[in-house]
């Protein structure tokens, strides 16, 4: 079932974003774009998106264009962690990594054309929504991608390499890694029903949370997976001496964290029911997913 949406959301969303690069002029840099774009990936941060757009009584069509813009932030950030400065990762979604195929500096710049992209889509007229609520969005989707988010995020998760941290610095590193564009695709749709400051809060920690539980699950997927599922290289994170709530906490008592986690977003939701029923299905996924 779960599967079945994903599939919907993946195939309605790359169909938007190949007829909006098809309007735009050609350049040498679309083959290793697309590539990042189609070359697979679950749509995990759309779904959410609309999950919660579905809280709100939200346009399923205005929810896609804003999570192709979250998709084309996500494939950015996927083609520069797998670089020989990042993560040296040469498999991405069971293909060679971006710069393997393409070289490094078409993939750097490939992946900086994506991060703008983002842009271009959320202040494209065919997104109808007011200007002001654009604004917002902007600012948001930015204010996570950058020192204070997913850039941020990475830069926490490189230099924790092969120390000692506390538990309190991994989520803090975690949630700005993955979680801030959980946090954008929770709080976008109560930017664009104008809720009120405190409302958007609660949403963003809801996406925080969920964030961090996608990046626990990836974990554990790294400890315990194999390559031909995942479709990338597994057991790096030992390897690499990254700073994981596994290498603190133990297997078995991170996934005890992740099912309390799962149960303390399930209860933030619960005054959404029956609502939320999708949302949920989502979360167990989350957690449950092999890739
Ligand atoms: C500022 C956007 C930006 C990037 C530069 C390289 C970097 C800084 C950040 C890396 C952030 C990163 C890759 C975090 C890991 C998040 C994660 C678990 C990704 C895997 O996501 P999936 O499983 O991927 O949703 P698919 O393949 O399904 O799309």
């Amino acid at each position: 079932m779960i599967k079945r949406k994903l599939n919907k959301i993946a195939k309605d969303t790359n169909l938007f974003l190949k007829r909006f690069i098809s309007k735009q002029k050609k350049s040498n840099l679309m083959v290793a774009m697309k590539y990042g774009l189609f070359s697979g990936g679950k749509k995990i941060r759309s779904k959410i998106l609309i999950d919660v757009g579905s809280l709100f009584n939200l346009d399923y069509k205005t929810l896609i264009i804003i999570g192709a813009s979250v998709e084309c932030i996500h494939s950015y950030s996927l083609i520069h962690d797998d670089l020989p400065c990042m993560d040296d990762d040469s498999i991405r979604r069971g293909k060679p990594s971006a710069h393997i195929k393409f070289g490094e500096a078409t993939a750097v710049l490939a992946g900086n054309s994506l991060l703008t992209m983002a842009f271009e889509i959320l202040s494209h007229k065919d997104l109808r929504i007011n200007e002001k609520t654009k604004m917002d969005l902007i600012n948001k989707i930015s204010e996570s991608s950058g020192h204070l988010g997913i850039a941020g995020g990475q830069y926490l998760d490189l230099n924790y390499e092969r120390k000692k941290i506390s538990k309190k610095k991994i989520e803090e590193m975690e949630i700005k890694k993955t979680g801030k564009l959980f946090s954008f695709c929770c709080a976008a749709p109560l930017i664009i029903k104008k809720k009120n400051k405190s409302d958007i809060k609660k949403f963003e920690n809801i996406g925080a949370d969920i964030g961090l539980l996608f990046q626990v699950a990836d974990d554990l997927i790294d400890y315990k997976g194999s390559l031909l599922v995942a479709g990338k290289k597994t057991g790096k994170d030992k390897k690499k001496g990254k700073a994981t709530l596994i290498s603190l906490l133990g297997y078995k008592n991170t996934i005890k964290y992740a099912n309390i986690l799962l149960k303390k977003i399930n209860n933030k939701l619960k005054r959404y029911e029956p609502k939320s029923k999708s949302l949920s299905e989502t979360l167990n996924y989350i957690l449950n997913r092999n890739k």
